[in-house]
This record gives structure tokens, sequence and C-alpha cells, in this order.
């Protein structure tokens, strides 16, 4: 496939090459090409579903067209790319994200409206693309626009799973998981090279021989292969004219399977030994920070990270430069310790096959990758079984063992005779069996460690890395806070806001710079925009009604607070503190005179979230959510007052929905131990206030748009330890207000009171580890500050106002040319 045309025979291709459509009537022509072709329809059985294939397969060949100059100008430039290896890339819909950013939205509404079809319509039938957990595989997808946005030559590179996070429904009050099979109507958005595949080789043994130059080396054989098969998604930049790519790996048995068993006449079983190959990137594992040792994990994370660095060395090659160019021509991002191997893997590459020297091959490891952690919960750090690993990777382990042995006698040079420090930083933890711990390894061969928001990166230097940094010193490590992208988190989630900015901006120039934000300021006291600012969200308040009335069948009031928490279900993020405080609520009101009722602000409080299938606790939340839900929204006591929701099967598509319309949102996890949050961003840049902890990113929010514009409450990350430590030795009684709702809980308000034993004893039980009792009490006084401060609309609004003029550091534009500068030393690309 290298095959390059004659000299002779380019003009010719040059002259019938494609080009991109231009105006409406060539994007109709194109669309109903592909109706009659691509699709083998006709006008006359062209429904939504066709029509959305169709037209974005226009859209589509307009990206390719684009992404094919991208690259050669990439090639021809020759720059230093970067490559972001990520096992999760949550990117939702493409569709209306390519139109926007291919600047073809207007072309294309209209176009599809001439034909009979109505663009809302045909934008509903895209599954979303779900292929990660949360925050960390959402990230991936809004740097890889941001990457393209900001012109950086760059590619990610993931797994294609065939299910993505499953989808979730509420039976009964419990969350019931089933497959997501997003492929099923095939995907429009991916490229299938069915040309670029790798052998991926598993299992087998190392074997030492003596070689020309008379060393003795090792080499890995006798493994199982299985092969890589290259899916390849155009990513648009915004109003520019790079295209990257989003290269995803899917596994497909090795052409040559087992012949001696199919020549022996055991050809059934030779298929179903074959089959299990593509059982490796079937499924994405549903764990959101929880670390579960599963061999097909680990296959999954070598089978993609041997893939893609085969591909970079292969590109690398065909420069024919010298290795040591290697890390002047390529830098490597790990997001989070999932492709760790991949450090192990060049090593590997550069000294067994490529024959270089250990030190001059780990200086160029070391100099190539950079690693982003997004967690300290213990839960989440991985770690293998040293067995488990070796049998899977033979020579891989090998390497460790080595990198480990160097890495230790370093260490010993620095801390003479401190055994403990040997073993804490030791990449083997001395466990039974051993484990090999993936943090440490990323630490010592990248050049570059950081964390994703301030206090994260700070808590990681004086908790779990703190040995690391007196080894390396401070400037190994470093922070870049978080950021989203304002193409699909502002204009497209909120196209009515987005445009009442431009007219106070000028331009949408914001939309690539997000500080232009800072324009707006001056209006949050200009009563007139003040009005259309309500208006919208107002607006935007209803569009979630409809979607409630919809999926729940419960109706809502746009004049009540929208009061909103979704995330995953996590007992950090303590979606059940909040609860807790519903049933307060509840209480509360139910204990009042009809006329002490009219001073209550009407509340909607509204959740959603997936639990991990095997979270117990988690799951017992949802349930609880549920069932207060059932018993508050049928009160005729309560009416109004407060409405309880639960939006099942919570994914992007659905937040594009939900963030606009929220008044509060919530961010509450015990402090230190939400690594950042982005939601929290993607709430307050379209005009909503937070309630949060002094945690994660909140804490840099409040500093750009003001506390005055934030309701801040709960114990700080540097009383964590003390307050558990109290509990869990002293006898500290819970607190009364909370008692009050165990106890209605206890007496069965809200239906079996044994469904949440452990819940209710995880707060009491002597332990409370992340807090609930001890914040619970500044939590109900910051949501009684809410309901008095939302009362005053204008005022309120006005600080939604100066809060989104403000946000414009939270733009993932930002945190791209912080990781550009400071770690992947990656220029733009020139015109
Ligand atoms: N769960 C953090 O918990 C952070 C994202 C992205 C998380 C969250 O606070 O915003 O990463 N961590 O950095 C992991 O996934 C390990 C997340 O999404």
């Amino acid at each position: 496939f290298e095959a390059s045309i004659p000299a002779a025979s380019r003009d010719l291709w040059q002259q019938f090459g494609v080009t991109e459509f231009q105006d409406k009537e060539a994007f109709q022509k194109e669309f109903i090409r592909h109706v009659e072709t691509t699709l083998a329809r006709s006008m006359y059985n062209c429904d939504d579903l066709a029509a959305y294939l169709a037209a974005s397969q226009a859209i589509r060949d307009r990206l390719i067209v684009a992404w094919n100059k991208t690259q050669q100008k990439h090639t021809t430039k020759d720059q230093k790319r970067v490559y972001y290896l990520s096992l999760e890339f949550l990117m939702g819909r493409a569709m209306d994200n390519a139109m926007l950013n291919a600047g073809v939205k207007d072309i294309t509404k209209t176009g599809v409206d001439d034909l009979g079809f109505k663009i809302e319509d045909l934008l509903e039938q895209e599954p979303d693309a779900a292929l990660g957990n949360g925050g960390l595989g959402r990230l991936a997808a809004c740097f890889v626009d941001s990457i393209a946005s900001t012109n950086y030559p760059g590619w990610g590179y993931g797994l294609r799973y065939q299910y993505g996070i499953f989808k979730q429904r509420i039976v009964d009050g419990y969350q019931v998981e089933s497959p997501d099979y997003w492929l099923a109507f095939s995907n429009p958005w991916e490229i299938p090279r069915y040309e670029i595949a790798i052998d991926v080789m598993f299992y087998g043994y190392t074997r030492k021989y003596t070689n020309d130059q008379g060393k003795t080396v090792s080499i890995w054989e006798g493994g199982e292969q299985v092969q890589a098969i290259a899916y390849d998604v155009p990513v648009p930049g915004y109003d520019t004219e790079t295209t990257n790519n989003l290269r995803l790996w899917a596994s497909k048995p090795t052409r040559e399977f087992d012949f001696e068993k199919f020549n022996s006449g055991d050809y059934e079983s030779s298929v179903r030994e074959s089959q299990k190959a593509e059982t490796i990137s079937a499924v994405l594992y549903p764990n959101d920070n929880f670390y579960s040792g599963k061999e097909l994990r680990l296959k999954q994370q070598y089978f993609w990270v041997a893939a893609s660095l085969n591909d970079i060395v292969r590109r690398f090659k065909k420069t024919h430069r010298p290795w040591s160019d290697f890390s002047d021509q390529i830098a490597i991002q790990l997001n989070d310790t999932h492709p760790t191997i991949a450090i192990v893997e060049l090593q590997r590459i550069l000294v067994d096959m490529e024959g270089l020297e250990w030190d001059a091959a780990w200086e160029i490891v070391t100099s190539t990758f950079g690693y982003t952690n997004h967690t300290v919960l213990p839960e989440a750090l991985e770690k293998w079984p040293v067995p488990l690993f070796g049998n899977l990777l033979p020579r891989h382990l090998e390497i460790i063992y080595n990198i480990n042995l160097f890495f230790l006698q370093k260490v010993e040079k620095m801390f003479p005779k401190d055994r403990d420090m040997l073993a804490r930083v030791s990449i083997i933890e001395e466990s039974s069996p051993q484990q090999v711990r993936m943090a440490y390894l990323a630490i010592i061969g990248s050049h570059k460690v950081n964390g994703v928001a301030e206090l994260h990166s700070d808590l990681i230097k004086t908790t779990i890395f703190k040995d690391f940094v007196a080894i390396y010193g401070t400037d190994k490590f470093m922070n870049v806070t978080n950021g989203i992208t304002p193409r699909r988190w502002l204009h497209q989630a909120n196209p009515k806001l987005s445009e009442l900015i431009a007219s106070k901006v000028g331009s949408y120039s914001f939309l690539k710079d997000l500080t232009l934000l800072k324009k707006v300021e001056p209006f949050a006291k200009d009563p007139e925009f003040i009005e259309k600012w309500a208006d919208i969200k107002k607006f935007n308040k209803a569009r979630l009604a409809a979607l409630i009335k919809k999926n729940n069948g419960i109706d809502v009031s746009v004049d009540a607070l929208f009061d909103v928490q979704v995330k995953r279900i996590h007992e950090y993020k303590r979606q059940q503190m909040n609860i807790f405080s519903v049933i307060h609520r509840y209480l509360t009101i139910k204990a009042m005179s009809a006329e002490e009722k009219k001073d209550v602000t009407p509340r909607v409080c509204i959740f959603g979230g997936k639990s991990a299938p095997g979270y117990y606790m988690a799951k017992t939340i949802i349930k609880l959510i549920n069932s207060v839900s059932e018993v508050v929204n049928k009160d005729a006591d309560i009416g109004d007052l407060l409405k309880v929701v639960f939006i099942a099967d919570y994914n992007v598509s659905k937040a594009e929905i939900i963030c606009p319309a929220s008044d509060i949102s919530q961010h509450i996890s015990t402090a230190g131990t939400e690594a950042s949050g982005t939601s929290n961003m993607k709430f307050v840049l379209n005009g909503g206030l937070i309630l949060g902890t002094v945690d994660g990113a909140n804490i840099e929010i409040t500093r750009e748009i003001g506390e005055e514009n934030i309701f801040l409450f709960g114990h700080l990350a540097e009383s964590v330890d003390d307050l558990r430590h109290q509990r869990r030795f002293n006898d500290v009684p819970i607190n009364p207000d909370l008692q009050k709702v165990i106890d209605a809980i206890e007496g069965g308000m809200f239906g079996d009171k044994d469904i949440y034993g452990s819940l209710i004893y995880s707060v009491t039980g002597n332990r409370d580890y992340y807090l609930v009792s001890d914040d619970f009490q500044s939590y109900l006084d910051a949501q009684k500050l809410v309901d008095k401060d939302f009362k005053d609309k204008t005022t309120w609004v006005s600080r939604c106002i100066t809060a989104v003029a403000n946000m414009g550091f939270f733009s993932s534009d930002r945190a791209i040319n912080e990781y550009a500068e400071s770690i992947w030393n990656i220029e733009p690309v020139a015109k």
C-alpha cells in the first residue's frame, strides 16, 4: 500500500481529485448520491436513520479530504508530533461537531430541510460513541478536539470497543445494565484500514542467546499472535484546516491461525481458538476510579500499546533519522497508568529488536514519555500480580526487573542504607504474590509527571509520590489543570447562550480564545442583557423538563430551582450526602404550616449517573434516590416545592441537554478525593452556579470567578486524615439532622429499610470514611444560602454572567497549550 503513482499520471489525479462540497446544492447532491448508492435506498424509503447516515457520509467525505491534506502536510513538514495514548475516548456524537468544525452547519441544516428532513431529528439518530467511563475518557475527547483546533500535529491512540459503556435502565428503582452495541447500523465516522494490520504476541517464553557481536541477548518467542486492525476517526479542528487522526485498534485473529490443528482435522477448535482473539477489544471495562486485576484487561492494554508503538516506530523509521532523534520527533503522553507498558515495550523494541545499548535506549524512552496521574484513590491504582504479568508478557517482566534494578541502585546511592526507602519505591511490591506498581514504573520511565488540578498536583507530591519527589526533585512534577472544549460544551450544547455572548464579543472568536468571554462581564449589570440571559436559561430548563417528562413521566416546573448532580455514582462523590439532604428537605417541608411553606424556594433535585456493575454501595445509593423520588413526587403536601428525578443512562448527549439547564450543580466530593472534575467547568460555563467542596478544580474555579459566585462548604483536604482518625478511635456522635434522616429511612419511609442497612452503616458505623456526617451541617447551611439567594433573580443571573465571563481559563485549548509547551515541546503546524 506504499505504492505511489508515477509522476506522469499525477496531473490527471490532481485534475480529478476529490474536493470538499462548498454550498448547499453540492451538499444535497452528495446526500442523494449516498442515499441512492452507499445505502441503496431512494426517496421512497429514506427514513431519518438513512438520512442521518447519508448526511454523515457526505460530511465524512469532506473530513477525509481535509484529513488527507493535513496528513500530507504533517509528513512534509516533519515536525515533532504528540501521540495521546488513552484507553478511553468518550466522544459522544460526531455529526453536530463535524458540521460545526468543518463550517458546514448552515449548509447542512438548510440542505436537509429542503429535502424533507429536520436536522434535529437526524442528529438524534446517532448513537453516542461511548468508549469511556467518565471524566478521564471525556477529557481525552476534549483534548483531541483541542489538539486539532490549535493546529498541533497529534494523534490519539485507543481501542475500538464493540461495546462501549453499558446502557443503564432503572427497574424497580435499581440499575440494570444492558450492552451498548453502538456499531449496529455501521459507523460513518470511522475509516477501516484493513491494510494496517499489526501482529501482537502474548504468552510464550524468553530465550537467551549470543548474537553476532558476541552479546548475550534475550528474545521473546513461542507465544500466541493476534492482529490489530486500524480504524481511523478523523478529528476536525474548529475553524482551521487541521483534521487530525484518532486511531482505534480492533483485534482480529491472525491470518495464519493454528494450521497444525487445522491440518490435523480439528478445524472447529482451530476456528474457535481464533475467535478468542476478537474478544480482546470487544468490551470496555465499566469501572471508573477502580482497578480490577483481570487478565483480559492487561491483554487489552498490551494489545493497544504494542500496536500503537509499532505504528509510531514504523512511521519514524520511514524518515531514516538516527534513533537519537526519536524524542525530538515524538512525544507520547500516557493518560493514566493504563498505557504504562508502553515504556517497557519501547525499551524492548530499541534493545531487543533494534540492537541499541540499554542506556542509550533508556535515555530515548524517558525523554519520550510523559505521564498524567488522575487519582489518588488507592483502590484505583494499578498493580499487576507478578505471576499473571510474567505469564502474559515474560520478556516485559524481565525488562521491568532491569529497570527496577538500575533505578534502585541509583536510589541506594542517594540514600545509602535506607532500606525502607528502597522497599517503598521499588516497582515490585513485596506482597504475596508480588505486584508490579504501574504508577511507579510510569514515573521512572517518564520525563514529566503531572496532576490534573492544582490541589491534586500538590497532593500527589506530598502523599502517593512523595518519595519520588525526594529522588527526582520537584521539576519533574507539575500541574496541568484540566479543561473542556467550548465548541461542544458551550456552542453546541447551548447555541442560544453562545449567540448572546457573540452579540457582545462581536463574533464567535471566543470559541477559539475563551478568555474573550471577559468581554461580557460589563453586561452583568445590564438589565436588558440579564433578561435575555434569564430567558435562555428558562428555555434550556424547558428543554430538560421535556426530557424528564419523556424519560421519567414527571412534570417539573421551570420556575423551580434546578439542582443537578450528574456524574458516576461513587461514595467519594457523595451522592448519598445529597440524597440525605433531600430527605432532610422533605421532612422539613412536611413539618411546615401552609404559611411557612410560602417561603420555600421550590426545587427540582436531579440526579444521574452510572454505577460500576459490581459496586454494591453505589447501586444502593441509586435505589435510595429512586425510592425517595417515588415517595416525594406523589406527596400532595409537597406539590411543586420539591421534586426528585433520577435521569437514567446519563451520557455525553444527555449532558449536552442537562449542563445548560442547571441553576445549581453539585460537586461535593470529600476534600482531596476528586482529582479535578470537569463537569464543574461545564456547568459554570453554561451559566449555572456551583455548590461544592474545596476540592479539585472547584478551587481554581473559585479563584477565577470570585468566591462570591460559588457556594463552598465542608472541611478542607488538610483536615481529612485527622477527622477520619477521630471517627475511628473516638466516639463522635453523628450530626443530629443526619440522624433524623437516618431515622426516617430506618422507619421504613422509603420502603424496606434492610436495603439500606450497609449504606447507613457506612456513615454511622464508626468509620464514615467520606465524612458525610462531619460535612453535613455546613452542607445544609450552604443549601439554605442557595435557597435564599435564588429568590433574588436579578442578582442571581448577574452572578452567573460574571462567572461565565471569567471561565476562559478552563478551555481545553489552554490545557493543550500548556502540555505542548512544558511537556511535549511541540509547535503548531504553520499554514
Ligand atoms: N474519574 C478523576 O476522578 C478527573 C478525571 C480527568 C478521574 C476526575 O476528578 O477530572 O479523571 N480519574 O482528569 C480517573 O479516571 C482515574 C475520573 O474521571
